[in-house]
C-alpha cells in the first residue's frame, strides 16, 4: 500500500483534490508544513478498536464508503460475545435485559438510531436503516425492535450464560451503582471497578473514518452502563453527543458516563471547536475540561473520554482519568493502539 501513496504539491491542493489518481490511497502534503492529511484512515475507541478497525480497513483500502467502512468495523465487537459492553453477550440491565444503543452518521448529515433494542445483534445496521429507510432519526424499544423485523433482522437472545451469570452475581447484593470502570489505577485501588465475575463497567466503541474521497463518517453502538434501570438511555445513540460528523471540518465520538456527555453535547462540541481551529487534541480536552469544570466533584470519580479527527485525518484523544485508550488504523499501520491524553 505503501508504494502507492501519492503526494501531491501543495500548489495541487488549491485546485482540490481532484487531480489525485485511482489510487485508493492519498498522502497530501498540506500547505503551511501541517502533519500530513492522510486518507483513508479509520480510528476507534478503545483496544478491541484494533480488530474492529481492520474489518473497516478491508473497505477503506479498496476504496469503499466511509460510512459502510464504520458499519463494518463495528459489527466485529458486537459480535463478539466476550465484549461484554457491546452488542451481544453486553451486560443486561437490572432487569437482566440486554438493551443496545447505536447510532450512525454519514457525510452528507444524514443520521439514524436505535434506543434500548433488545434482541437485535446489529444494532449498528438497524440504525442505519432508520437512516436510510425511514424519515426519522430515532426509534426506541418495542418500536425499534418492530421495525428491525420488519427489515428482516433476526430475532436472538442476546444474555450469553457468561452475562447472566455476572448479572445473578450483581443480584446478590443488586447495589444500584452504575458508574463506568475507570482504568486509573490509584483510583482502582481506592474504589475497584471491576464488576463481580471481574467484567469492566464500560466500553463503547465509537469509530470514525475518512474514506479515499475524503469523506467522514462515524458509527456508535454500546450496551451502556451494566445493570442500569430499564429504559436508561446514554450517550452513544444521541446524535451530537455519542456522535457527530460535519464532512466540512470533522467528526467526534465519546465513552465514558453518558450523561456528563449529554449534559454538554460532547461530540457536537468537539467538532464546533475544531471548526473553530482546535487541533483535535485539543478539542476533546476542551470539552472534557466543560465537564470537570461544571462537575468537579462528580468529575474525580468518573471517565469520560473523547476521540476527533479533522477533515485532514489529523486525529487526537482526551478523557477525564488516565487508561483510555484508542486503535488507528491507515496505509502506514493497521494495528496502532494509542494512550489518550488525560487530566488525571
Ligand atoms: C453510556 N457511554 O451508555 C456509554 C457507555 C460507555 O464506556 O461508553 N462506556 O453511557
Amino acid at each position: 500500500m505503501f508504494n502507492r501513496r501519492k503526494f501531491i504539491k501543495a500548489s495541487a491542493l488549491s485546485a482540490g483534490l481532484l487531480a489525485i489518481d485511482k489510487s485508493s490511497i492519498v498522502n497530501v502534503v498540506p500547505q503551511n508544513n501541517q502533519k500530513a492529511a492522510n486518507f483513508p484512515i479509520v480510528i476507534s475507541t478503545w483496544d478491541f478498536g484494533i480488530a474492529a478497525n481492520a474489518d473497516a480497513w478491508k473497505v477503506l483500502s479498496t476504496g469503499g464508503r466511509a460510512l459502510d467502512a464504520v458499519e463494518q468495523g463495528v459489527w466485529v465487537p458486537e459480535a463478539d460475545e466476550k465484549n461484554q459492553s457491546v452488542g451481544y453477550g453486553g451486560l443486561p440491565d437490572r432487569d437482566g435485559r440486554v438493551t443496545l444503543d447505536a447510532c450512525i452518521m454519514d457525510e452528507q448529515g444524514n443520521c439514524g438510531a436505535v434506543l434500548a433494542l433488545e434482541y437485535i445483534k446489529h444494532p449498528i445496521s438497524v440504525a442505519r436503516k432508520v437512516m436510510e429507510k425511514t424519515p426519522h432519526v430515532m426509534l426506541a424499544g418495542d418500536g425499534a425492535l418492530q421495525f428491525a423485523l420488519e427489515q428482516g433482522f433476526k430475532k436472538e437472545n442476546l444474555l450469553t450464560p457468561a452475562s447472566e451469570k455476572a448479572w445473578k452475581e450483581w443480584l446478590k447484593t443488586a447495589k444500584y451503582a452504575p458508574v463506568m470502570n475507570i482504568e486509573n489505577k490509584l483510583y482502582q485501588k481506592a474504589a475497584p471497578q471491576k464488576l463481580p465475575g471481574n467484567q469492566y463497567n464500560h466500553d463503547t466503541i465509537g469509530m470514525l473514518a475518512i474514506d479515499a474521497k475524503g469523506n467522514i463518517s462515524g458509527a456508535c453502538t454500546t450496551s451502556g452502563m451494566a445493570y442500569k434501570l430499564h429504559g436508561r438511555i446514554g450517550d452513544s445513540p444521541i446524535i451530537g453527543a455519542g456522535l457527530y460528523v460535519d464532512n466540512e471540518i470533522g467528526g467526534a465520538t465519546s465513552t465514558g458516563v453518558g450523561e456528563e456527555v449529554v449534559r454538554n453535547v460532547g461530540s457536537f462540541l468537539v467538532v464546533e471547536l475544531m471548526r473553530q481551529g482546535y487541533s483535535p487534541e485539543a478539542a476533546c480536552k476542551e470539552a472534557v475540561m466543560r465537564i470537570i469544570k461544571k462537575k468537579p466533584e462528580t468529575a474525580k470519580n468518573i471517565q469520560v473520554g473523547f476521540l476527533a479527527i479533522n477533515k485532514k485525518g489529523e486525529y487526537g484523544a482526551y478523557a477525564i482519568q488516565q487508561g483510555f485508550s484508542y486503535a488507528v488504523c491507515n496505509a502506514e499501520k493497521q494495528d496502532l493502539l494509542i494512550k489518550g491524553k488525560s487530566y488525571y
